[in-house]
């Protein structure tokens, strides 16, 4: 048979490059760019190059029960019927909130939807996914301070902004397309980029200006800018004036960040700030774009609202060639979160407290009622699992034995659980220790739509047969619900069927059927709210979403994070990623030309650091901290700051790493700790 081309979207990063999937008899042969996309116009970074992963002898075929032998093959019918009946058994015995289920940003918006349909039907709302470890402050910050979480405009607005500043995020490394087919393009039409962090990164090497800052001290930084950008007079006085609530009260929190006081604590010279400040406010047509090395800080929520306000001050809302907000990290983050896959939110963020929203949904799903109390957070489920609170796990599509930071306590959780239920493509850290595996189809066998960090849907094509008896997540939850009982409320037999009522619940996704996405190459930018809307690129234009219409500023002090280096712990740790490396490394990890380049970890130490310690390139050491022992190959590099260390986590550095929690976003703080190190050789 001749080979077969099928449209897909990228199953790794949340900026959404579209290609095509080379197939043969069902089989993945390759890729072909698609020079027609919009998003990526034909480019793409290694990791999608290479997705052999699909074809891996390790791909899950059988689900599997754990017996005293270790793993056996059993049927569909069998597995699917005992997850059933020992999901009722727990729900009789403990009540419904003793159930927790992870959802997946690696899964379509209709299977994210209905796993988080059957948790509340089931009657809890412990349901939530990785978005929790990433972008939930932002989430919940940018939806404060503007009414909505997510991006305020498009990658298109990014690259026609004249600043552009990144901010604790390594685009060069994490969104590559974003970072070369719109940043880069801007740059070399003119404009400025400022890159402020810890690691001088491939990022920081094209920007004109880098405020290298110590980790944890970013509200320090931006309450100086702010400061800077008020007392000189360099704000957009009529945007302030006309659509921001809450400068006074600014005026007053920012007042005694000096520049010098924002030195001294984040190592960053006042130079170098001011020199940040001048240009950003050269022009009222920028951008400010965070990630990781932002939200992932007890400080996370309130870093947020720093950075959004310091956006407002300089007018950068509401216009082309503006674009504020949190980069989305998975290919299908965004979308998670808009179907409800969250344990404060309802599909279209409505809170599960708020009564009028609830029954509404109630009413469209034909349930009485819908629970009504906040349910566990991803970290929080595993301290539940360890104090004996929760007793079943359902995790689809998330691996959290690797990406949770200070691991060993998951771990601990999931031994303690009497099920555990693993939905995957591979046998992973996390499915080693579940009580039934179920093996699912990757997103290339099957379709659904997937909503990128720009809020766009689109729709990605069936283009490749599962293996063995792999099966669709949708298809798997479908079944499962029919065992339990709950057939009513899952008649469903095909992602657009779910996506139909989609669109009925959630009203910034009610244009966006399924034969409209199918037909339209590049998909949708949300809100679209009916069928002959085509999407909205710019949010915000003559008002916020807030209750007032108005940019709602919420002024935030310093605060310096969880553990700070002492005499016993002198360093402070860092985490990072690398750009042919996704996450727990499940799927490059199997994908030979991406695995081989990237093949282990190395702890970047500053030289100065690495002198005090006698360490040398390509020596092993043992980062340790209050939480466990992590054994790495250093690679000494100026890119780091005196005194820092930082460890890409794909390979287990979350052993070592602190869970303390954001207490309003519930996030880890990820990118810091206290640690020291010790040469093993
Ligand atoms: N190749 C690859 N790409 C990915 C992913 C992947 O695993 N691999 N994952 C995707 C996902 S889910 C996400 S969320 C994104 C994440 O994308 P990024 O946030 O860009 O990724 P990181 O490298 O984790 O962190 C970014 C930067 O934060 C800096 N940083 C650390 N601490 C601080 C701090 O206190 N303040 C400031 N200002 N900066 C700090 C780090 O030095 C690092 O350079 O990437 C997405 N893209
Ligand atoms: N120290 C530290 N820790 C971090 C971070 C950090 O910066 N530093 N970053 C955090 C962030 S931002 C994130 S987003 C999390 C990510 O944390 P996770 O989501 O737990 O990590 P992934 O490896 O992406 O896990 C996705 C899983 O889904 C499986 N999968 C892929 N496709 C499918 C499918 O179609 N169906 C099913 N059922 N399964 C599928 C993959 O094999 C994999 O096991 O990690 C967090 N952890
Ligand atoms: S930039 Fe992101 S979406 Fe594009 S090819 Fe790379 S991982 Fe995939
Ligand atoms: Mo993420």
């Amino acid at each position: 048979m001749s080979e077969k081309l099928t449209p897909v979207i990228c199953p790794y990063c949340g900026v959404g490059c579209g290609f095509f999937i080379k197939s043969r008899n069902g089989k993945y042969v390759g890729i072909e760019y698609n020079y027609e996309h919009p998003v990526n116009k034909g480019s793409l970074c290694p990791k999608a190059n290479d997705l052999s992963f699909l074809n891996s002898p390790d791909r899950l075929r059988k689900p599997l029960k754990k017996t005293e032998n270790g793993f056996v093959e059993i049927s569909w019918r069998d597995a699917v019927k005992e997850v059933a009946s020992r999901i009722k058994e727990v729900v009789k015995t403990y009540g419904p909130d003793s159930v927790a289920f992870m959802a997946s940003a690696k899964c379509f918006n209709e299977e994210n939807y209905l796993l988080q349909k059957l948790a509340r039907v089931l009657g809890t709302n412990n349901v939530d996914h990785c978005a929790r470890l990433c972008h939930a402050p932002t989430l919940i910050g940018m939806g404060r301070v503007t009414g909505v979480g997510a991006l305020t405009a498009t990658f298109e607005d990014i690259g026609n902004s004249e600043v552009i500043v990144i901010w604790g995020s390594n685009p060069a490394e994490t969104y590559p397309v974003l970072m070369g087919q719109y940043i880069l393009k801007a740059k070399s039409r003119g404009a400025k980029v400022i890159v402020v962090g810890p690691v001088k990164t491939r990022t920081a090497w094209f920007s004109d200006i880098f405020v290298p800052i110590r980790p944890g001290t970013d509200i320090a930084v931006a309450n100086a800018m702010m400061n800077i950008i008020i007392s000189e007079g360099l704000y957009d006085k009529e945007f302030v004036e006309r659509r921001v609530e809450g400068f006074d009260k600014l005026v007053e929190v920012v007042r005694k960040y000096t520049p010098e006081l924002a030195e001294s604590i984040s190592g960053a010279s006042a130079f170098i700030i001011r020199q940040a400040v001048y240009t950003m406010a050269s022009s009222r047509k920028g951008s400010l774009l965070w990630s990781m090395g932002v939200t992932q800080h007890i400080v996370g929520y309130r870093n947020v609202l720093a950075l959004a306000t310091l956006a407002a001050l300089l007018g950068w809302y509401g216009k082309p060639g503006t674009c504020v907000g949190g980069l989305r990290g998975q290919n299908n983050v965004q979308g998670a979160c808009d179907m409800g896959a969250l344990a404060e939110f309802l599909p279209g963020y409505v809170r599960v407290t708020d009564d009028v929203g609830r029954s509404r949904i109630a009413s469209l799903w034909g349930v009485n009622e819908l629970p009504s109390n906040v349910g566990l957070t991803v970290p929080c489920i595993f301290r539940e699992a360890e104090s004996g609170k929760i007793k079943a796990i359902y995790v689809m599509g998330e691996n959290p034995v690797v990406s949770e930071p200070n691991s060993t306590h998951v771990i601990e959780g999931l031994k303690k659980v009497e099920f555990l239920v693993v939905q995957d493509i591979f046998l992973t850290e996390t499915a080693e220790h579940a009580d039934i595996i179920l093996p699912a189809a990757a997103w290339a066998e099957k379709e659904g739509s997937f909503t990128n960090s720009e809020r766009r849907v689109q729709w990605s094509f069936k283009a490749l047969e599962p293996p063995g008896e792999a099966r669709p997540d949708l298809h798997i939850i479908v079944d499962l619900a029919k065992e339990l009982g709950l057939e009513r409320y899952f008649p469903y037999t095909t992602p657009e069927e779910v996506l139909l009522e989609i669109n009925k619940v959630i009203p910034s996704y009610a244009g966006i059927t399924p034969d409209r996405l199918k037909r339209t190459l590049g998909g949708i930018v949300w809100p679209c709210p009916t069928p002959e809307h085509n999407g909205t690129q710019v949010l915000h234009v003559d008002r916020f979403r807030t209750p007032t219409g108005k940019f709602m500023i919420i002024p935030v002090e310093h605060q310096p994070p969880a553990e700070v280096p002492d005499d016993e712990y002198p360093l402070i740790l860092t985490t990072h990623r690398v750009v042919g490396i996704y996450h727990t490394n499940t799927m490059t990890g199997r994908s030979a030309s991406v695995s081989k380049r990237w093949p282990e970890a190395e702890a970047l130490i500053n030289q100065s650091t690495a002198s005090r310690y006698g360490l040398k390139n390509g020596d092993v050491v043992k980062v340790v901290t209050r939480r466990g022992e992590y054994v790495v190959k250093v690679r000494i590099s100026n890119s780091v700051i005196d005194g820092v260390i930082s460890v890409p986590w794909h390979w287990g550095a979350n052993k070592v790493t602190n869970d303390a929690l954001d207490p309003e976003a519930s996030t880890p703080e990820a990118k810091v700790c206290a640690c020291k190190v010790v040469r093993l050789g």
